[in-house]
């Protein structure tokens, strides 16, 4: 279950690497794949568009306008979000989001029971739907559940300022398995239990709440690296990544890549390099930044301004500094193709990855994973992105701090040869023991733990099963 589904019109996933590996562990395992049509409708919704793909089931449902403001825009995006990245300032706790936020997730459960079977493993994913399993409860389910969290989980001092934060705390303890990317924000969730004194901690780190025993693990996410390092090397040939080649002439590239989002640090990001430049003038028409940023959410009116800032910052930063004959940054609002990605990171001399905070950070995995080992690039990394946690080897900044950024830059690009490739093999290396096919295995393992020891819990899906029945009737309320 997520908030987004890949296409269900011709039922294959999205080129993310994301959306490929949870149809991966869909397909081998049969399934359901349910979540939001990315429709708004303005009446009550019909029942959840159905569409069959192999043995995989899609299910999407559409939202009523005013409800997807309230959940989507008001709730996960002005409080969950904001909150989770530690920006109390950008914050907005308002009643009605609140209540819309519930009310939604009680019409996902809602939508999603009659389609549901005792045996069926559940894996709810992301901030848009923790009080899912609790809804989910409440309808008498006793299916295993299991929930990721794909952003941060702050410390119980900021996350308190969460508008309904206790019923948030009951909603995760309601699963089977809660997982986060990192060591720090599975502890600052167990921090959170612990000062609102739910649940005692019990063995192997699993949690008890009245009957019900739950876990909380790390699950890294990952990235399909054998492919991306394949798509990479294939795209020197792509048009656009031919055409950005002969543009640059000798100059180097530092690249950064981020949805428009002030988690992402991106104005930060276009001062600090403002300041290698100034501070490291024998650089001067010798390098280009490109920061490649679609848009996002620009509904929700901290967007709509952040764009307008950044815009206006990356303009008035190159007007200061450029010349006739070079615009120090190309800053670039657009979705860039996956393989022209590749590409461009695969061209770039420098990764700029320095998001102010962050729940893991792929783009950090992908610049990665695109290098040429014998001539790589040099990952710069905020120690504030998850992904700091697995790769140790980049040079990792404090983002908010301008001049240690700008001398990060300076160090990246006058890197040795030598030094760039142990850094290098040193992060693909960890690349390759955790892709995002373990990440998928590791989780669901850990869902069905407790089946192996016997717990009383349905079994895991057999495969194949799903695609042989009807999805048409009504499952049976299990408990
Ligand atoms: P995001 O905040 O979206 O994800 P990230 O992990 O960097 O952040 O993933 C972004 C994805 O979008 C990458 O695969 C990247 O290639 C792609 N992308 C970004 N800009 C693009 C562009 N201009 N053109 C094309 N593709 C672009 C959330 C959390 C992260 C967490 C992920 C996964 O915020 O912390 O890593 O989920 O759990």
């Amino acid at each position: 279950m997520s908030n987004r589904v890949p296409s269900t019109k011709d039922g294959t996933a999205s080129a993310g690497g994301l959306a490929v590996a949870l149809e991966g562990a869909l397909r081998s395992h049969g399934g359901l794949w349910f979540g939001w049509s990315g429709k708004t409708v303005d009446r009550a919704p019909d029942p959840p568009e159905i569409v069959q793909s192999g043995n995989i089931t899609f299910a999407v449902m559409d939202l009523p306008k005013r409800d997807f403001d309230l959940y989507y825009g008001g709730f996960a995006n002005r409080a969950l979000w904001p909150i989770c990245h530690y920006r109390l300032d950008l914050m907005q706790i308002d009643r009605n989001h609140t209540e819309g936020y519930f009310r939604v997730n009680r019409a996902f459960a809602q939508a999603l029971a009659p389609l549901l079977r005792p045996d069926d493993v559940i894996w709810i994913h992301d901030y848009h739907f923790i009080p899912l399993a609790a809804e989910l409860r409440a309808l008498g389910f006793r299916n295993r559940m299991g929930f990721f969290l794909h952003i941060p989980w702050p410390p119980s001092d900021i996350a308190s300022a969460l508008p309904a934060y206790c019923d948030l705390l009951q909603g995760l303890a309601s699963y089977d398995v809660v997982g986060f990317h990192t060591p720090q924000d599975a502890d600052n969730f167990r921090g959170c239990l612990i000062r609102e004194k739910i649940g005692q901690p019990i063995e192997g780190g699993s949690y008890k709440v009245g009957d019900h025993r739950f876990q909380i693990g790390v699950f890294p996410v990952g990235i399909d690296h054998a492919a991306f390092s394949e798509t990479a090397r294939a795209a020197q040939q792509n048009p656009l990544v031919r055409r950005m080649r002969s543009s640059m002439g000798d100059r180097a590239l530092i690249i950064g890549v981020d949805r428009l989002d002030y988690s992402k640090g991106i104005r930060e990001r276009i001062e600090a390099f403002s300041c290698f430049i100034r501070s490291n003038p024998g650089f001067r028409n010798r390098v280009t930044y490109l920061q490649v940023t679609p848009k996002s959410r620009s509904e929700v009116p901290e967007y709509k301004r952040m764009q307008h800032e950044i815009a206006e910052h990356a303009g008035w930063t190159n007007g200061n500094l450029g010349e006739v004959d070079w615009t120090p940054i190309r800053y670039v609002n657009r979705s860039v193709g996956h393989r022209a990605l590749a590409g461009l990171y695969r061209m770039a001399r420098v990764g700029l990855v320095t998001p102010l905070r962050d729940g893991m950070n792929l783009v950090a995995k992908e610049y990665v994973a695109a290098q040429d080992g014998n001539d790589p690039g040099v990952l710069i990394l905020s120690r504030f992105a998850g992904a700091a946690y697995e790769l140790e080897e980049a040079i990792l900044v404090n983002p908010y701090d301008t001049e240690g950024t700008a001398a990060a830059i300076a160090r990246a690009l006058n890197m040795s040869l030598q030094e760039r490739r142990d850094r290098w093999s040193a992060m693909m290396a960890r690349l390759q023991a955790n892709g995002v096919d373990d990440w998928c295995r590791n989780f669901l393992n850990a869902l069905a733990s407790d089946l192996v020891a016997g717990a009383p819990a349905a079994g895991p899906v057999e495969p194949g099963r799903r695609k042989s029945s009807s999805r048409a009737r009504t499952a049976p309320m299990p408990g």
